[in-house]
């Protein structure tokens, strides 16, 4: 069969931000927009003739559509094959398993994450590349300059592909598989964990409740949690896949999460908590009567890996997102290696996971994961914990007291401010860069006196490019920090990002409400950026 070649014409808007292409589905569904993308994706990279491409997504709506379109692209430019979870489903880091295991060039993942979907709602496209991790920035930089000139698209003219039959079938010359999404993943984790203890620790009574908010997270739960670890069911809550997440928002927050914080907080509540996102790479953990931030969740999970089997040598490095809380530094300070500050998105722990830099990886947004894959791993941080909780034999709140005893705890909050008009938030970050040469030496709040203020700057250790203006630091002498960027995911106007951190010693007070231990440093941001005054806001949209 004959790939056509059809005409098209560029769109301006696909710039891909921190995690893929993110629009909502009408921009989606406008003529050509998925076609133009996706070429221009393969038109960006080289040497794939032959080879495999893995495609998957989060399930949600327009998801079957744009992979039917996404597999005759790839059949028309030349692929070998193209292996798709039943469905059309892969969680992310599903998704990154399999291109690693089955040694594919790349692969598609189809998601908008944590925004709602539906007809409504958004839909995204990522490229990943044969590490499994999203593509570097000089092929999404690529990708950009290539939808602006796009002239053309190579299709075929072929019946869908029926997505839910396993095995393989053909489109033109190219092999199409579809495979169970669950059991290379599953297999992954038994590698990982203890799954004996973890059973073990079902066995003796323990109860949790895990929250796939309707999203891609439902069947890896039911078949690892339910099935193999022998949880009682009913311990997956909204654990079957729907496109438009039963018009929820799953995002695995505490707004979002907010009946089962309740819960936690309650004598007759389970011990464990967790969630996560509509594309399963994040992780919301909350134990009986104690809230881990994604920060101390990442610090935690660094100083206790080696209770694990797949990390019992130790680990050999941690890298955090900049906005994400110091508290994982002082654990690399203790366990004498490696730490790394990189730009938000996971696409810049790539490199340092390949090179063997780091094995653990985390961000402020419920994001963590390790040199299992390369995305961030909602379901591995959940057995993570649970298998250090099988062996501490402690709650999860003993845990994270006696962390902090010998740490320290970091205090930490994130205020968003969503859809805010994009030219004054712009302007907004504009005018506080400005003043940043001027602010070291100042002393705001009697006693908070400010360290550096810039806006930071990324240089990869490992192939030395260079990523600037990824978000404005402002850093005090005593540790604290107020951080103010840009979301690069959103889809309608812009996100301002204010994050705040206090760092309080091993020995002080680890017991005071994290918005008012934060309350001063709150008062400065407002000082310098004036956000209320800008945007009309009386208050953030989201505290995280
Ligand atoms: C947000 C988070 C970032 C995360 C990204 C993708 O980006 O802040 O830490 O990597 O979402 O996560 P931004 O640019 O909106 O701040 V996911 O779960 O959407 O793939
Ligand atoms: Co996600």
């Amino acid at each position: 069969m004959t790939p056509k070649t059809i005409e098209t014409t560029p769109y301006a808007d696909q710039k891909p931000g921190t995690s893929g292409l993110r629009k909502r589905v009408t921009v989606y569904s406008q003529p050509n927009y998925v076609e133009n993308y996706i070429q221009a994706i393969f038109d960006s990279l080289e040497g794939f003739a032959g080879k495999t491409l893995v495609i998957g997504g989060d399930g949600r709506f327009y998801n079957d559509v744009a992979i039917q379109k996404a597999i005759r692209i790839a059949a028309a430019n030349g692929f070998g094959k193209v292996l798709v979870g039943q469905g059309g489903i892969l969680s992310t880091p599903a998704a990154s398993h399999v291109i690693r295991h089955y040694k594919a060039f790349g692969g598609l993942v189809l998601s908008a994450s944590h925004n709602p979907g539906g007809p409504e709602g958004d839909f995204g496209i990522k490229y990943n590349i044969g590490n499994g991790g999203p593509a570097p920035e000089k092929i999404t930089d690529a990708v950009f300059a290539r939808t602006k000139v796009i002239t053309s698209y190579k299709t075929l003219e072929t019946d869908d592909i029926d997505l839910d039959a396993i095995g393989t079938q053909r489109v033109g010359d190219m092999v199409v598989e579809v495979i169970d999404p669950v059991a290379d993943y599953a297999d992954l984790m038994q590698t990982l964990f203890d799954f004996d203890a973890i059973r073990g620790l079902f066995a003796g009574g323990f109860r949790m409740t895990f929250d796939a908010m309707n999203a891609v997270t439902g069947p890896f739960a039911h078949a690892i949690i339910e099935g193999l670890l022998g949880a009682p069911k009913g311990t997956v809550v909204n654990g079957t896949p729907s496109p438009t997440f039963n018009d929820g928002h799953p995002d695995p927050n505490l707004v979002y999460c907010k009946d089962m914080h309740d819960l936690l907080m309650t004598p007759e509540g389970p011990d464990f908590g967790a969630a996560s996102d509509g594309d399963g790479d994040r992780n919301l953990i909350i134990g009986k009567n104690r809230f881990v931030t994604p920060s101390d969740s990442l610090a935690l999970l660094a100083a206790n890996a080696h209770l694990a089997p797949g990390y019992k040598a130790g680990i050999a490095g941690i890298a955090r997102s900049m906005p994400t809380s110091a508290a994982a530094d002082r654990v690399a300070e203790k366990l004498g290696i490696e730490m790394h500050e990189t730009p938000t998105g996971w696409k810049f722990f790539g490199n340092l996971l390949d090179a063997g830099r780091v094995t653990i990886c985390g961000e402020e947004s419920a994001g963590t994961g390790s040199n299992h894959v390369r995305e961030k791993d909602g379901l591995w941080a959940v057995l993570l914990w649970l298998n250090i909780l099988a062996v501490r034999k402690q709650s999860v709140d003993e845990i994270v007291r006696e962390h902090w005893k010998t740490y320290g705890r970091n205090y930490y909050t994130r205020h968003d401010y969503e859809e805010v008009d994009a030219g004054i938030a712009n302007t907004l970050m504009q005018e506080l860069r400005a003043k940043l040469p001027s602010l070291p030496g100042k002393v705001f709040e009697d006693d908070l006196q400010v360290a550096y203020a810039d806006d930071f700057t990324y240089h990869d250790p490992v192939d030395g490019s260079t990523s600037s203006m990824q978000g404005v630091r402002i850093g005090f002498a005593d540790g604290s920090r107020i951080v103010l960027r840009l979301s690069g995911t959103g889809t309608v106007g812009a996100t301002l990002r204010v994050y705040l951190e206090r760092y309080e010693a091993a020995d002080g007070r680890h017991d005071l409400d994290t918005q008012l231990a934060l309350e001063p440093l709150i008062g400065i941001a407002e000082q310098l950026a004036g956000i209320k005054a800008r945007t009309g806001r009386t208050e953030p949209s989201v505290i995280t």
